[in-house]
């Protein structure tokens, strides 16, 4: 049974993300830790102003939520999302540099090279990276060690050069010689899909559930992933940047070809909605009980900034 079908679904990602904010307020404190000499003021400054008060908090509400799935909500999946919002931080401060996507604004903010400078935004990016492993491995989430190393073992995949990173690569190339669809997919999955698969999987991982549970979550983080970026290239093409707290507009003015611009507004919306049942789909198994992740793929689709 789904406790909170009846709480919007805005609520209770706000009250996860107020969660998030919490852990990570502590977790990025400029306290050094066990084994370590200092924190750089400055440094943890930079690391805050790209990690705290702000974004949905959508991947870890993700993680959460698969955990709950099978009843294992609690600290452990709390810090495994705190986690992988480090990650999708560290990738948002290092996007918004001069050498990648060379942006101003970011959650309504200046961006962190704006604020500090640029080595200080990319050192930021770094610790974050870094310290999102640390978080796992810390004896404070309280996991079997085998579950652990599965978990940064599936983070380290779907952030690195096969994953995320790999992805921004792929998308940088793109500005020079543009791929074919089939390309532009694979870079999605891999630049922004693949760590919202890891979202939806790495509840199951922290539950030890099945290996065709962990599978068909994944699915559907990946399903979620897809229609994730495919809402992002039409709010792209048709939202403003107040609405969005960032610039818009920027893969036309980059000669960049998204699959929204390709095929147009229409087909990218009955995309969406193709993916939204597929994502249905892989949850029927659970019933009732995947109604927020189900409300999460709406989520994803409708989304506005
Ligand atoms: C620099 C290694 C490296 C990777 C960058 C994430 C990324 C890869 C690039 C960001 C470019 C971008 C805007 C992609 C669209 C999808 C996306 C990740 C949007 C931002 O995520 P939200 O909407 O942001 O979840 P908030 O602010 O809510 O956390």
């Amino acid at each position: 049974m789904n406790t909170n079908s009846a709480v919007p679904f805005e609520i209770l990602l706000a009250e996860r993300a107020a969660e998030i904010e919490f852990l990570l307020e502590r977790l990025l404190d400029g306290r050094a830790r066990a084994g370590e000499i200092m924190r750089p003021a400055r440094l943890m400054q930079a690391i805050r102003h790209g990690a705290l008060d702000g974004g949905k908090r959508l991947r870890p509400f993700l993680v959460m939520e698969s955990a709950a799935l099978f009843s294992a909500a609690g600290e452990a999946a709390l810090r495994v999302g705190a986690a992988l919002e480090c990650i999708h931080c560290y990738s948002l401060i290092h996007d918004d540099l001069p050498a990648m996507d060379d942006d101003e604004l970011r959650r309504g903010r200046p961006t962190v090279h704006k604020a500090f400078d640029e080595a200080t935004a990319i050192l930021a990016g770094d610790s974050l990276l870094t310290e999102a492993f640390g978080i796992i491995a810390d004896a404070e989430t309280e996991l079997p060690p085998e579950r652990k190393v599965q978990l940064i073992s599936a983070l380290s995949a779907a952030a690195g050069p096969g994953g995320m990173a790999g992805g921004q690569a792929l998308d940088l190339e793109a500005e020079h010689r543009a791929p074919d669809e089939e390309g532009v997919v694979t870079l999605q999955a891999m630049k922004t899909g693949a760590l919202i698969r890891f979202a939806a999987e790495s509840g199951a991982i922290i539950a030890s559930a099945s290996d065709a549970d962990r599978e068909r979550l994944a699915s559907f983080g990946s399903a979620i992933g897809l229609a994730f970026q495919l809402a992002d290239d039409l709010l792209d093409l048709t939202a403003d940047a107040e609405t969005m707290g960032k610039a818009t507009g920027k893969d036309a003015a980059h000669g960049k070809a998204t699959l929204a611009s390709l095929h147009g507004i229409e087909w990218t919306r009955m995309q969406l909605a193709g993916l939204v049942e597929q994502a249905n789909e892989l949850l029927e198994p659970y019933g009732e009980a995947a109604d927020t992740l189900r409300a999460a793929a709406r989520f994803v689709v409708e989304r506005r900034s």
